[in-house]
């Protein structure tokens, strides 16, 4: 590179990358397709509108890219309608919201606090501002089940428009019958947004919401779909939301898609066809088990009690005294980067809470398998409960390196 100041930059991202360990559940790697579809020349051209119906001359190539990205997303997913162009996950629930729904009505997410995502109603959000949101929640935050009476309590009383199934921090499956039945009770349309775990669903490791007749799946593509930075809308198969939801992303709330985004998530949708991303998703998910069964051995608790996903969210606080922000902090000195997060009835605040959110999806496409992630949770572990001991951090440190190093990013995944 020319630009020196941002190539040192660069490079020292790419070696924490290498020689740490990404443990936060919305990361992932990309291929070396991936991240060359992502630089590719498609950066430099404008292509306002969609396939065959632009604003702009030159769209030859466009077109056939964005053809073929909603082409492999239909086949992924099960559906019949996709948007490639929402720039990502906020967006992409934006543009949902604006197509369906008048300023005023009413929508039903999960609580914030229960694992859900800002976007499904958070007070500060823009969408907050236009509707009314309305929560359902967990019965018990030691099962993570959510109490489906309750939800259907709220939702006769408010009548949401709209219902969401979806979350960034909840470990559980959802039961999506029951979310069908309930927005079939009021009247209200379902979307599912699983940013989290598309990639798991692509690969049938997880539940498709499509199946249990769920209307529209939100998503950003650079999760466990292991694509670039991006969103993605899709309708299982009434083309009057599919039409409302295009003209909503497209002029409603973005302009020029970015067609290098584009052009990359049709090269990681392609990828995920593949029996070795179904591999992968089923190690996730089992990489994940193996880690929340040494927190188990150990008594830390866990939100849910376990995982059955990708993600397991610990209450450190609660069992070592450790605070969330401190437990980020020391394990990311080691080389072990994750989150702080809130639990449910969290007593502390949200920018030092007692939790911890941390995942399998980027440690998997390093090659981990059970036993390395059994390791690392151990060296979690053994780390929070001698966080003031240097001798010890240094000990951990020495064995993440060697993890690291054993197991480099790989640059191909088909
Ligand atoms: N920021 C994402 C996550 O980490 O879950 C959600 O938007």
């Amino acid at each position: 590179m020319r630009d020196k100041k941002i190539e040192k930059l660069i490079k020292g991202e790419e070696k924490r990358q290498k020689e740490g360990l990404e443990l936060i559940p919305s990361e992932n790697y990309v291929s070396d397709d991936v991240l060359k579809a992502n630089g590719s020349v498609f950066t430099n051209k404008y292509s306002e509108g969609y396939p065959g119906r632009r604003y702009y001359g030159g769209q030859e190539w466009t077109d056939q890219v964005e053809r073929l990205a909603i082409e492999r997303a239909c086949k992924l997913f099960k559906c019949k309608f996709a948007n490639v162009q929402a720039h990502s996950g906020a967006p992409a629930n934006l543009a949902v919201y604006s197509a369906l729904l008048e300023p005023g009505d009413t929508v039903m997410g999960m609580d914030l606090s229960h694992g859900g995502h800002l976007t499904h109603g958070h007070p500060m959000t823009l969408p907050a501002k236009i509707y009314k949101f309305v929560t359902y929640k967990m019965k018990n935050p030691d099962t993570g089940e959510i109490d489906y009476e309750d939800m259907l309590k709220v939702a006769k009383e408010h009548k949401p428009k709209l219902i969401i199934a979806g979350f960034s921090a909840y470990p559980r499956t959802l039961n999506y019958k029951k979310f069908v039945e309930i927005a079939h009770e009021v009247g209200a349309i379902t979307m599912a947004d699983m940013a989290h775990i598309a990639g798991l669903i692509a690969a049938g490791a997880l539940r498709n919401p499509f199946d249990d007749g769920f209307d529209i799946i939100t998503s950003t593509t650079h999760k466990t779909l292991r694509g670039p930075r991006g969103g993605l809308i899709l309708t299982r198969e009434s083309e009057e939301i599919a039409k409302k939801i295009d003209k909503a992303i497209f002029p409603g709330i973005q302009g020029g898609p970015h067609m290098h985004i584009i052009a990359a998530k049709a090269v990681a949708f392609g990828e995920a066809m593949t029996p070795k991303y179904k591999k992968y998703a089923q190690q996730v998910l089992k990489n994940a088990k193996a880690m929340a069964e040494v927190f188990k051995k150990h008594k830390v608790r866990m939100i849910g009690g376990g995982t059955d996903n990708h993600l397991i969210l610990a209450d450190v606080y609660g069992s070592l005294g450790v605070t969330g922000k401190e437990a980020q902090s020391v394990l990311d000195e080691l080389g072990m980067t994750l989150n702080m997060n809130s639990i449910a009835g969290d007593t502390r605040k949200p920018m030092d809470p007692s939790g911890i959110r941390f995942g399998t999806p980027a440690i998997t496409t390093r090659g981990f398998k059970e036993r390395e992630c059994k390791q690392v949770a151990e060296l979690m572990i053994k780390t929070l409960k001698n966080k003031d001991n240097n001798k010890v951090k240094m000990e951990v440190h020495k064995e993440i390196k060697k993890l690291a190093k054993k197991f480099p990013i790989p640059k191909s995944f088909v």
